[in-house]
């Protein structure tokens, strides 16, 4: 059975901007629940440990330089069939093919700059959820 909870980031361009509180109120209106929230700015080598899984990829180092230019949002989200409503909720990773209506359609910038990030799979969002947060720091 699919879970019930997802983990979302809102990227460095989209918060910077100011846009978090129009995503956040995106997420809510999309039916979900957020359970854990922080502020935080990457380091070097915690954006290169969340996305290890791309280390081979070309636009690896422009990623994590990204990603460690300013301070994002990491949130855990609960909704039923989570992983799947969040990543139909943000769109495709390219804004230029993503569904109208959705995040990345409405706020990302470009392929890279993409204003937020969402867990492909159960086993990824337990994963990052424990990247970012500590048991007691959900609800
Ligand atoms: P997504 O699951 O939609 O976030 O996309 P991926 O896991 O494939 O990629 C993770 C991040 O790498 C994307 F959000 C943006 C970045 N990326 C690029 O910058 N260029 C690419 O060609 C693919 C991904």
């Amino acid at each position: 059975m699919p879970g019930t909870r997802t983990l979302t980031i809102i990227k460095p361009d989209a918060f910077g901007a100011g846009k978090a509180g129009k995503i956040i109120a995106h997420l809510e209106g999309a039916g979900f629940r957020i359970v854990a929230a922080r502020v935080v700015r990457l380091t070097t080598a915690q954006a290169e440990a969340f996305y290890a899984v791309h280390r081979e990829r070309p636009f690896f180092r422009s990623l994590t330089t990204f990603m460690t230019s300013g301070p994002c949002m990491p949130m855990i989200l609960e909704r039923a069939d989570a992983v799947a409503a969040l990543r139909k909720t943000i769109g495709a990773t390219d804004p230029a093919e993503a569904e109208p209506g959705t995040v990345r359609k409405l706020y990302a910038e470009s392929k890279e700059r993409n204003a937020i990030h969402a867990s492909d799979s159960d086993e990824n969002a337990e994963r990052e959820a424990r990247f970012f947060f500590a048991e007691a720091d959900t609800i």
